[in-house]
């Protein structure tokens, strides 16, 4: 197998124009440039050599289409049978997720972002979105779609006992409302070494407009150093408060900022953006800075995605990821932590 040098998505120079992308809050994101895509044909030490260097790999179509797509209705029926959450277009194919033009505020998810907006996780929305992590047919997708992973995931990272952490999440993220703000996930993940392997995984297919995760190029360096300067300024809280995202020295929801657009300026770096398609998985390094973008999507298409992570059982890793998301147990909802969250900063 030839292992030619990354190619940018076709789809990626054709079909978008990459300078209208905003950052969550609505600025322009002023430098941008294309993901590079990998087939699930290459060598894994080639796919390995480009998730080193890149500190991602975005692997097109290693999952069954349909079973996503399957995963994508499910959701969208689940929010609206029996008690409807509000978020889908009257009359429309719950295959498509087209959003209801409601006000977006009320599709934030639970957690940080309702913190941030002044909102309180109550309502049926939050309730349904709660309950969805747990429903049977997400659990099923992730023992038949999610689990099958951790071959290709150990194989990546080569991880002696590959495992996939119980603590997954879905998003939905609406068109017009505020985003996953900028941020590492070792942040969330720091009571074990920093050698998680995340998955991200668009429940549908996402326009370069429709709201996707996009990365800083080549920042597993900036994400470090953030890691060792609030491991400086840690050293004398408690074993507890150190580990914890929303510590007094982190920012609100444990994020680095909310402005995707002045975050990349100041550190000089584009953001990296990709037209995903149902099927595509994006694997991250722990200190990798990404963020979503706004959701514009022009036929108001809900951007769905669940996020995983995986870890080497044969070694430490962060057990607090080993409840379900939002369930009791969970110690990992920013709304629930008396840490940091009413501080007016970033988030
Ligand atoms: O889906 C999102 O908006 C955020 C996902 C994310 O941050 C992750 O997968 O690590
Ligand atoms: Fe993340």
């Amino acid at each position: 197998m030839a292992t030619t040098a990354f190619q940018p998505s076709p789809m990626a120079i054709k079909d978008h124009d990459l300078s209208n992308l905003k950052a969550s809050n609505g600025d322009f994101l002023q430098e941008i440039g294309p993901m590079k895509s990998s087939r699930p044909d290459l060598p894994i030490e080639e796919l390995r050599k480009r998730y080193e260097e890149d500190g991602y790999l975005w692997m097109k179509g290693i999952l069954d289409r349909e079973k996503v797509l399957d995963m994508r209705e499910q959701y969208f029926k689940f929010m609206t049978e029996n008690g409807d959450s509000g978020i889908l277009k009257k009359g429309t194919n719950p295959r498509d997720g087209i959003f209801s033009g409601n006000d977006w505020r009320q599709f934030l998810l639970p957690g940080a972002l309702r913190v941030a907006n002044g909102l309180k996780d109550e309502g049926i929305f939050v309730e349904k979105t709660i309950k969805a992590h747990v429903t049977d047919f997400y659990l099923e997708f992730k023992a038949n779609v999610a689990e099958p992973l951790e071959g290709f995931v150990g194989k990546l990272a080569q991880f002696q006992d590959p495992m996939l952490l119980k603590r997954t999440l879905l998003r939905c993220n609406v068109p017009g409302a505020e985003t996953t703000p900028v941020h590492y996930d070792q942040i969330f993940l720091r009571a074990g070494p920093a050698t998680s392997v995340t998955a991200w995984i668009p429940l549908g297919d996402c326009s370069l407009s429709g709201g996707g995760l996009m990365y800083l190029e080549k920042s597993v360096d900036i994400g470090k150093k953030f890691e060792a300067d609030f491991s400086e300024k840690s050293r004398d809280l408690t074993d507890e408060e150190r580990l914890s995202a929303f510590n007094k020295n982190m920012m609100a929801g444990g994020f680095l900022d909310r402005n995707a657009a002045t975050f990349g300026k100041f550190w000089g770096r584009r953001w990296l953006v990709a037209p995903y398609e149902a099927g595509d998985v994006v694997f991250h390094n722990p200190f990798m800075i990404h963020a979503s973008a706004r959701n514009e999507s022009p036929e108001q298409a809900i951007r769905l995605a669940t996020d995983l992570r995986f870890v080497d059982k044969a070694g430490p890793f962060d057990e607090r990821w080993l409840y379900e998301a939002y369930q009791e147990a969970d110690p990992n909802v920013a709304s629930r932590q008396s840490l940091g969250s009413e501080r007016k900063v970033n988030m």
